[in-house]
Order: C-alpha cells, then sequence, then structure tokens
C-alpha cells in the first residue's frame, strides 16, 4: 500500500530499476548503465545534457539541449520506446510565431516539457537583450508555436506547473543576472492566459546548508502528490574549484505554492559519478523532467550531467516524501506566503 500517492496518470512502460539493497542517504538510486545520451549522440551535436521528457502516445518524447559542434545550444526533438534509449531528429526544432513565421532563437537552452490541459509547454532560456526565459506550445509535436516572453530578463530557470492552480497557470522562475548568477531565490509567478504574468511571490531563499548556498532553481515541473507539489530543484555552492550543483527537494502547498511545507535539509544527488563530476562542466547534476506513474508511485528523474550527458535516477512517491518529511528544516522565507 502507497501512503503518498501520486496525481498522475498511469504510465505502463516507464522506465524503472529496482533499487539497490542497501541506501546509505537519500532514497533515490541512478540507473545502472547512466549515463543514457553519451556524447556526439547526432549529427552536428557535441554534447546532449539537461532535457526533459513526457510520455505520448504509449511511448516517450523530449526535447533536448543539443550543444551544437559551433558551441551554440539549440533544442532536439527526440522520441523513445522505453525513455532510456533515444533516438534524435538532426535537425533542431524551428518555432513559429503567432502570425505563422519561422523563429529561430539565437540559442536556446534548458527545455522543459509541461502538458497543461491539452497543450504542451517548452520553456528554455534564450536571447532577450540578455539570458530570459522563451515559450513555446504544441500540440502535435510537428508545429511549435512561440508565444510571448513571459518574463523580463534575466532570468533562466522556469518551471511550469502541470496543471491550473485557483484558475491560473502557475510558473516557478529564478531572477538572475545574464552571467553565471552567485546568487539566486525560487519564485512564483501567475497567469490567466499565458501571456500577462503577475502576482509574483517568493517561494524559497538559498539555503544555508553549503550544497545549495550560493543559488537554488526550478528543476523538473512539481508533481501533485496527496502531500502537496513535490519539487525537485538544483541547489548550487561554490568552491575553490568552482560551481557545484546538487538535487535537492521540497514539498509546496497544493493550493498556495509560495508556502513551503517541507524542505529536505540533505541534497537528494550529488555529483558521485565518473559522468557527473568529469566532463565539460564539472560536478553539475542538473534535474530538468520526471516521468511518474501514479499507479505504483514510482519516479524517474531525468538530469543533466556535467553539462555533457543524461543521467537517469529512480525513486517512489512513499520513500522520497518520506525522506523530505524526516529531514525536513524550515526557515521564514520558506513558509511564509511572501512579501507584496
Ligand atoms: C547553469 C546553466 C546550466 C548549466 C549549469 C552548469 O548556469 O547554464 O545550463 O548546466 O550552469 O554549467
Amino acid at each position: 500500500m502507497n501512503d503518498v500517492k501520486l496525481i498522475c496518470p498511469q504510465v505502463k512502460n516507464m522506465p524503472w530499476q529496482d533499487p539497490p539493497e542497501k541506501i546509505l542517504n537519500a532514497p533515490f538510486w541512478r540507473y545502472k548503465s547512466n549515463p543514457i545520451i553519451g556524447r556526439n549522440p547526432v549529427k552536428n551535436v557535441a554534447r546532449i545534457f539537461n532535457s526533459a521528457v513526457i510520455p505520448y502516445e504509449d511511448a516517450f518524447i523530449g526535447v533536448f539541449r543539443g550543444e551544437q559542434v559551433n558551441g551554440i545550444p539549440h533544442i532536439y526533438l527526440g522520441r523513445s520506446k522505453d525513455g532510456i534509449h533515444w533516438e534524435f531528429e538532426e535537425e533542431k526544432i524551428l518555432f513559429e510565431d503567432e502570425d505563422g513565421n519561422p523563429f529561430m532563437p539565437r540559442y536556446a537552452y534548458d527545455p522543459r516539457l509541461v502538458k497543461v490541459e491539452d497543450t504542451y509547454y517548452l520553456i528554455w532560456c534564450q536571447d532577450f537583450y540578455g539570458a530570459a526565459i522563451g515559450m513555446a506550445k504544441t500540440k502535435d509535436f510537428k508545429k511549435f508555436v512561440r508565444i510571448e516572453n513571459p518574463f523580463l530578463p534575466f532570468n533562466r530557470n522556469a518551471v511550469l506547473f502541470p496543471r491550473k492552480i485557483n484558475g491560473n497557470f502557475v510558473m516557478l522562475s529564478r531572477p538572475s543576472d545574464s552571467g553565471h548568477t552567485p546568487f539566486g531565490d525560487i519564485f512564483v509567478s501567475e497567469s490567466p492566459d499565458m501571456v500577462y504574468w503577475g502576482k509574483h511571490r517568493h517561494v524559497m531563499s538559498k539555503g544555508e546548508e553549503w550544497w545549495q548556498s550560493l543559488k537554488i532553481g526550478g528543476g523538473a515541473a512539481p508533481i501533485e502528490t496527496t502531500e502537496g507539489w513535490l519539487l525537485f530543484y538544483h541547489g548550487v555552492t561554490g568552491t575553490c574549484n568552482g560551481y557545484v550543483y546538487s538535487m535537492g527537494g521540497a514539498i509546496l502547498d497544493i493550493n498556495q505554492p509560495s508556502v513551503v511545507k517541507y524542505r529536505c535539509e540533505n541534497f537528494l544527488l550529488t555529483p558521485e559519478e565518473w559522468y557527473e563530476e568529469q566532463g565539460f562542466v564539472p560536478n553539475v547534476v542538473f534535474p530538468c523532467a520526471t516521468i511518474c506513474d501514479g499507479e505504483t508511485g514510482r519516479i524517474a528523474i531525468y538530469y543533466g550531467a556535467a553539462d555533457s550527458y543524461v543521467g537517469l535516477a529512480f525513486t517512489t512517491a512513499d520513500q522520497i516524501v518520506k525522506y523530505i518529511k524526516e529531514h525536513s528544516v524550515l526557515r521564514k522565507t520558506d513558509t511564509e506566503i511572501g512579501r507584496r
């Protein structure tokens, strides 16, 4: 019997591997054949990482950050039958604007992919007089229509909730600078129409724990559970050798997501394996998407590793929520609705 329920559809063929016999720390275990996407995965693309996937037509589809051989990142479409082995389109996604004219951002990275009602939304980082959030929508993964940029620059980390809350679309984001941003908290904003965003509220500050002491940012789209919105996010620390990116976990109030109910003081994943510690940018674990099975409570998380690979790890709703609650440390800026 599962105590904590995931409020999402059943995914019969979801990627899964049973846990190892002994788990010492957070109940997240890596797929044994990680990384699932290695270098030079498709023509003209040197690395794929920080990418998002979703169940689609009894299989899986995803939007992938492909670092081209000219060094410019763009978004590529990928398809998979099992969520583990991926085939990519050779051409990057060509968007069109609302008048039907072609639109190709100068660069696009760290895409997320979230279904709200009958539409799939892509959210990424692009140039808009500096780093800012770009968005597009699709219903069939053939036609991608760009929609208005939701926020002013600078902002590089936006994650949409998978359903409206109190009648509005809701999005987490992390205002920043245009560079490597040595600061940053998570905020939440609402929109009645995906064009006008407001009612901005502070959600969580960077933490006092070393692994999230510099900045934090949304990771995978929040997962609806009977305990609240389960959020996997990234936390960053600065070391004498550069930044280290880990994954953290929190549970947000279901009707008022600026209120954090539980926040785990321990990281849930931190760079430990060779593909997380070695690569274009060493020591990066950067979660961007989950696949969740409403029937069993199983969760598979997809994360970028060392800005070079895609890794996959598993947990269950029961285990991870229990762990987050047992290790929760909340501060005033977490639990308040947020100043206006
Ligand atoms: C962040 C983003 C991510 C990247 C990370 C580590 O600022 O640009 O795309 O994975 O840095 O380099």
